[in-house]
């Protein structure tokens, strides 16, 4: 064995990795106020990881809560679950042993990319720029800003050439580190936009008529912190003053009813908002792009995961969105279209009311700058796996999203004029 790599190994063995060995994953099934009492006197007593809904202040009655809960406090939960009478399951026996069985594929080449494994950052950044190159007429990259620690974020603009700008669609991955099934989605869209354009014609309409904007990995810093030495990492890596904890949620920061709901201003707290609207430069890069673009982009679709949900504004507010029900039927198409491949069902609607209200988001930020067809995707699965999808469930997971997202664009693309 070579020296360099010998060094390496051992430098990847003695960096500071978290592990989950003993950990677990509950759902709990609270139905009476009491069982929501409970589950708030637990988050804070111990530490607690909440997977879905994404922080404590979201719990509420009737809500599946799924929470990841450390090796020493999961016996006194059991009981204290026992002893409540409140139902639950455990999902995840052994956090540690399913994050090592998410890669079941052992891919033929592992250090290199493969649209069917999860990439690290620096394969996908390798990715971004073998993909450009190769394809001069339909790609162009073009770096829109440095995330927090000082990565480019490169975003790839896919379409036919053209000498006048093209009405447009945003796609961007990866806004939450730990969703990893997001990046892999946006990576697989490229792959099959290029290798279908002239041949499937409703691509080939698209790419002639409109370009496609893709970010695939949001959150760079974060996913490289979820490869490197957190999986379980959500938030970006900023430091905030006054605190020792680290990051703001991607998903909290823009602004729309910032902070006002389903977030907190605790910068300790997964759902921190930040101390500003856009103090994460990762959200303000891009805000700055859509804004700046935002005469040709005419759809904003964001990829998350997990819990198989399609949804529009409003998450921020109850109130309906003006453009409320034809929302609503371009999501029921496109979930009909997901379901007809594999037969996964989504639920689809406005945020605040489909799952709980959520101030900050993304979705709602572009619907009231103006970008009508906004949506959220919460890929696979309904949480047996959680954000640990098996590497075996990217390829079917990625094929039915493609025709929920093709549906959307051919319905944006017939509404362009
Ligand atoms: S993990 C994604 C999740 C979510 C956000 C929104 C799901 C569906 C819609 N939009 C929103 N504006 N809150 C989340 O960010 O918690
Ligand atoms: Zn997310």
């Amino acid at each position: 064995m070579n020296v360099l790599l010998l060094l390496g190994l051992v430098a990847v063995a003695l960096a500071d990795v978290t592990r989950f060995y003993g950990e677990k994953v509950f759902r709990l099934k609270p139905v009476l106020d009491e069982h929501v009492i409970l589950i708030k006197e637990l988050a804070s007593s111990i530490e607690v990881d909440f997977w879905r809904p994404e922080s404590v202040e979201l719990v509420t009655i009737d809500i599946n809560v799924d929470i990841h809960v450390p090796a020493a406090h999961t016996d006194m939960v059991f009981t204290m679950l026992q002893q409540s009478g409140m139902e639950h399951e455990v999902m995840i026996e052994d956090l540690q042993a399913t994050i090592d069985a998410q890669m079941d594929n052992k891919d033929i080449s592992p250090r290199s990319h493969s649209y069917t494994k999860y990439n690290t950052l620096d394969d996908v950044e390798a990715w971004i720029s073998s993909i450009s190159s190769s394809n001069p007429d339909l790609v162009s990259k073009q770096v829109i800003g440095n995330s927090y620690e000082g990565r480019p974020m490169t975003l790839l603009k896919i379409g036919k050439k053209s000498s006048s700008s093209k009405p447009s669609i945003f796609l961007d991955c990866g806004i939450h580190a730990r969703e990893w099934i997001s990046p892999a989605f946006c990576q697989w869209f490229v792959k099959e936009a290029l290798s279908t354009y002239g041949s499937d014609t409703q691509m080939t309409s698209l790419l002639n008529q409109m370009d496609v904007f893709v970010l695939p990995v949001f959150n760079i810093d974060g996913y490289d912190y979820t490869h490197k030495r957190d999986r379980m990492w959500r938030k970006t890596r900023s430091r905030s003053s006054g605190s020792s904890c680290y990051g703001a949620d991607p998903n909290r920061n823009w602004n729309a009813g910032w902070c006002t709901t389903g977030a907190s201003s605790n910068p300790c707290s997964d759902t921190f908002c930040g101390s500003k609207p856009e103090s994460e430069i990762e959200v303000k890069n891009v805000a700055d792009f859509i804004r700046k673009n935002k005469s040709i982009i005419k759809a904003y679709l964001t990829i998350h995961s997990y819990s198989q949900l399609l949804l529009f504004p409003y998450s921020y507010t109850f109130q309906l969105a003006e453009h409320h029900s034809e929302l609503m039927s371009v999501a029921e198409g496109a979930s009909e279209a997901l379901r007809s491949l594999h037969g996964t069902r989504y639920t689809s609607g406005p945020g605040a009311a489909t799952i709980y209200p959520a101030a900050g988001g993304s979705d709602d930020w572009a619907y009231d700058l103006g970008v009508k067809y906004s949506f959220t995707f919460e890929l696979r699965d309904t949480g047996r796996y959680g954000f640990l999808l098996p590497v075996s469930q990217i390829t079917p997971t990625c094929e039915e999203t493609m025709l929920a997202v093709k549906y959307i664009t051919s319905y944006v693309q017939k509404n362009l004029y």
